[in-house]
């Protein structure tokens, strides 16, 4: 029987980063607001893939690989709630077209090779707090941190002694952006 893992491609925050946005999430937010995700587990997704065989995680790794896509500055200056799926999030008022192209071709490739994709569009954030189900009080100053974006990197997710973790398979570099 072949065995599934649950994988994604993401972008990973700098550890520089993923302290800041922690210390400004506990001075932010009460304790009660959800389940905070770990520092080590900040990341961007760019596609979610599912529980996937490893002909299909290799296939998609090798498509990876060829994929030319430029490097790009994210500022994170956009917060917000939702209570469906619990998500508390920080994200951008306007998305780069690098990013918005790299995970539209991560995106396809994944439909293709049979990973179910959500119809919701592409909405690039990075998750603070998950279960949060309850209203939650949104700080009115909205954080504002960039993020150099230099590479992406397939991810898989496990659950081990109760936690989530999420441990880096493989990184691509993105390349220079060009000269304008
Ligand atoms: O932290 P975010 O929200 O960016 O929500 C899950 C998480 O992304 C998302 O994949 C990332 C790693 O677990 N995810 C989980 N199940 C999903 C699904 N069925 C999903 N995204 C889309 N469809």
């Amino acid at each position: 029987m072949s065995v599934e893992r649950r994988l994604f491609f993401a972008l990973s925050l700098p550890p520089a980063l993923q302290k800041q946005v922690i210390k400004w999430r506990a001075a932010h937010f009460p304790a009660e607001t959800g389940r905070p995700v770990a520092a080590a587990n900040l990341h961007i997704t760019l596609a979610f893939l599912g529980e996937i065989s490893e002909l299909k995680a290799d296939a998609l790794t090798r498509i990876a690989g060829r994929i030319q896509a430029h490097k790009f500055s994210l500022r994170l200056d956009d917060i917000g709630h939702w209570p469906g799926s619990g998500v508390v999030w920080v994200g951008t008022r306007r998305a780069p077209n690098a990013l918005l192209q790299l995970a539209s071709v991560l995106r396809s490739h994944a439909a293709r090779n049979g990973c179910y994709q959500s119809a919701l569009p592409f909405h690039p954030h990075v998750s603070l707090y998950r279960n949060a189900t309850r209203p939650v009080a949104i700080p009115p100053a909205t954080p504002d941190w960039l993020l150099e974006a230099d590479a992406f990197s397939l991810y898989e997710s496990t659950w081990e002694r109760g936690r989530t973790r999420y441990r880096c398979l493989q990184t691509w570099p993105l390349a220079d952006a060009p000269a304008l």
